[in-house]
């Protein structure tokens, strides 16, 4: 009985993910994909998964096959902090804090949120790959890091810097790795994830808060 009920609560976000329309055409790319669920989907996943965990569950990770996809993942990654500035040259700074809506963040706590999930998340999910054998890496709550750590008082600036700061630590752990090192495996979210799972999650990751800070940017221009 105990097995039936973990296996549904797994399944319901993949199911969900496929019936999502593509981000690019939501307009207002959120933190939270599961905010255009109905409203009892939500309470039922609510209740053992946070939005943040569930999110990342959703993400149809593609799967990093060779040299030439990994590569292509990891200049990503480093373009995520120049892709940032960029969203925040051209937006009004009366947006940075208002939340397109109650359940999403503002701009500016998607780059906090994108901070504290690098140095406390990613960075050392990294390290911990490339130093420990199997290690069960630690999944974080970001949602509730935003309220207790209060990201909407904190100023834009230093989380774009310390981003860019923890992003390019994260960078130089990946840099120049042997094939072999990408395949060391963790534990992470109850499954068997290896070092290219993980950077492809970092990767959607920071797409869906760039398309979360996008969107914002997009309505201010209109209005
Ligand atoms: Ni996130």
């Amino acid at each position: 009985m105990a097995k039936f009920r973990r296996l549904r609560i797994t399944a319901l976000p993949m199911r969900i993910a496929r019936v999502l329309p593509p981000k690019d055409v939501q307009g207002k790319s959120s933190h939270s994909s599961l905010s255009y669920l109905p409203q009892f989907m939500l309470e039922l996943g609510a209740r053992k998964l946070n939005i943040e965990a569930a999110r990342e569950r959703n993400l149809h990770q593609e799967i990093l096959v060779n040299q030439e996809t990994i590569d292509a993942a990891v200049k990503q990654l480093a373009e995520t902090p120049m892709r940032l500035r960029d969203l925040f040259e051209r937006m009004d700074p009366a947006k940075v804090r208002i939340k397109p809506d109650p359940t999403l963040f503002s701009p500016l706590e998607d780059v906090w949120h994108l901070h504290d999930i690098e140095r406390e998340g990613y960075l050392i999910r990294i390290r911990r790959i490339l130093t420990e054998e199997l290690p069960v890496l630690e999944n974080l709550d970001g949602d509730r890091m935003a309220i207790e750590r209060r990201y909407i008082e904190l100023e834009l600036p230093a989380a774009i810097d310390g981003f860019a700061a923890a992003r390019a630590a994260s960078l130089a752990l990946l840099r120049e790795l042997p094939l072999q090192d990408w395949m060391r495996r963790a534990e992470f979210e109850n499954r068997i994830i290896d070092l290219r799972t993980l950077i492809s999650m970092m990767v959607e990751h920071d797409r869906g808060h760039l398309l979360s800070i996008q969107g914002v940017l997009v309505s201010s221009v209109a209005a």
